[in-house]
């Protein structure tokens, strides 16, 4: 189904004209209220009256996480703070967070983008949809929060953690829709297993959405046969709305854009170059009708591929690919480049091990080791060592290959590595600064 017929099937020619008047309207707005952009652009000569085509979105300059720390808390925003309504942050790990505030125009944006989101992922009001997003200053929570009850689907907001109580409720409830991590999804099957829940007789999840953190195919498999539910994806960040950027439909043929909302583009990371649609390279959003806090041309870090060929769903928004990697995610080991997707997906695809992995970058007598530890899954091979070499061998061949280096590869046994069940899973470990 499809939720806003006549914005997510416009036809391409329409779509652009609405995202001229957009971008003109966003550049004047921040051009008369948002002091720091000004003299960006009056760095460069740029006045708004430069920008007349959609090809003009290539003049302006860059925004980027920096400019949400220089401004904290809200020197970007384009309004004064009694017509915020909501304010958010993200999750900064080190430091002053990233702050986002949202008008009510805005709020209401976001939660129309959330039904399409939901809708498109299958949900329908029928369904009873657990939310294990952590609510609190995250979008997450409450960006599905507010897309399930505008859809008319029951959602029950539980938050993050609770593992245990989780399944009870999902079980007692009949909770059909799953909202989480990847990771978290993960780990409720486990969990359930470990309850002894026998999902498909217990539970009746039919549906998952999951984001906020990168995943790849090989996951996606993992917690579809786990979880016995269609997972699908859908991403966002903060500093342009949250989720509701973009999301997959039932083609599973990359996430549909939010074009008449936010404009697309992908840079060559280093030369900050527009590439060409089907080209790899770093996204970068500007935002067509945000009041509160307009954002142009930020550069998200998140890598992926635009797709603008026809989806038999007839959307006709622009579709990206799933996140390969994020650029400074991208682990440079003895000047050979390494994603932890690679990672992820070389050892998702070898049975006997996985889904738990850490991975850890040492600096040892001035060159740099990649240590992969990885549960194996099978606790009888705990008194085979033969086996467990052979394993061992297996997955050091298989990242081999994959990656071009050798890494360190140690099996763990099955329950030692660290469970996320808040927020995002961190699964790398830089060391390389750490005393020796
Ligand atoms: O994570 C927004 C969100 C919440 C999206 C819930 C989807 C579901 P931030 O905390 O600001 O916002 O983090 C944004 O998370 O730049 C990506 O690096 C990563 N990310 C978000 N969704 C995905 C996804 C939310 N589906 C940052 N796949 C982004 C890969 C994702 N990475």
């Amino acid at each position: 189904m499809i939720w806003n017929k006549e914005r997510e099937t416009m036809p391409r020619k329409a779509l652009r004209e609405l995202q001229l008047e957009g971008l003109k309207w966003t550049v004047n707005r921040v051009w008369d209220h948002v002091p720091y952009y000004r003299a960006k652009m009056e760095a460069i000569g740029l006045k708004p009256k430069h920008i007349v085509s959609l090809d003009d979105l290539s003049k302006l300059p860059f925004m980027t996480k920096q400019d949400f720390r220089d401004n904290y808390p809200f020197n970007n925003f384009a309004v004064p703070k009694e017509q915020l309504i909501r304010i958010h942050a993200s999750s900064g790990t080190t430091g002053k967070p990233t702050v986002v505030g949202y008008t009510r125009h805005d709020l209401d944006m976001w939660t129309e983008l959330m039904a399409r989101i939901v809708t498109q992922a299958g949900v329908t009001s029928d369904d009873i949809a657990q939310n294990c997003f952590t609510y609190g200053l995250f979008t997450g929570s409450f960006g599905l929060h507010y897309g399930m009850e505008r859809i008319g689907a029951a959602i029950v907001p539980v938050s993050g953690g609770n593992t245990d109580k989780q399944l009870m409720l999902m079980e007692d409830f009949g909770t059909t829709a799953l909202i989480a991590t990847p990771f978290y999804a993960l780990y409720l099957a486990e969990r359930a297993a470990e309850l002894g829940i026998d999902i498909t007789k217990r539970l009746k999840l039919r549906v998952g959405l999951f984001g906020s953190e990168p995943w790849t195919e090989e996951m996606r498999t993992q917690i579809e046969q786990t979880l016995h539910l269609t997972a699908t994806d859908n991403y966002g960040m903060s500093e342009l709305i949250g989720p509701g950027v973009s999301g997959e439909c039932e083609c599973f043929c990359g996430m549909h854009i939010a074009e008449d909302h936010f404009l697309p583009e992908t840079i060559d990371t280093e030369t900050g170059e527009v590439l060409n649609v089907g080209e790899q390279g770093e996204l970068v959003f500007t935002s067509l009708d945000k009041e509160a806090l307009p954002v142009i041309r930020y550069r998200t870090k998140d890598i992926s591929v635009l797709d603008d060929t026809p989806c038999a769903c007839g959307r006709t928004h622009t579709r990206m690919r799933k996140i390969s990697g994020r650029t400074d995610d991208m682990l440079i080991i003895r000047g050979i480049n390494v994603f932890p997707s690679q990672i992820e997906s070389a050892l998702l695809g070898i049975s006997g091990v996985g889904p738990y992995y850490q991975i850890n970058i040492y600096r040892k007598n001035y060159l740099d080791e990649l240590e992969v530890l990885v549960e194996f899954t099978d606790e009888t091979l705990l008194d085979n060592f033969k086996k467990l070499d052979e394993l061992t061998q297996t997955a050091r061949e298989r990242l081999y290959n994959v990656l071009g280096i050798n890494v360190k590869l140690r099996l763990v046994e099955p329950h030692t590595l660290e469970r996320t069940t808040q927020g995002k899973s961190k699964k790398v470990f830089d060391k390389r600064n750490d005393p020796q």
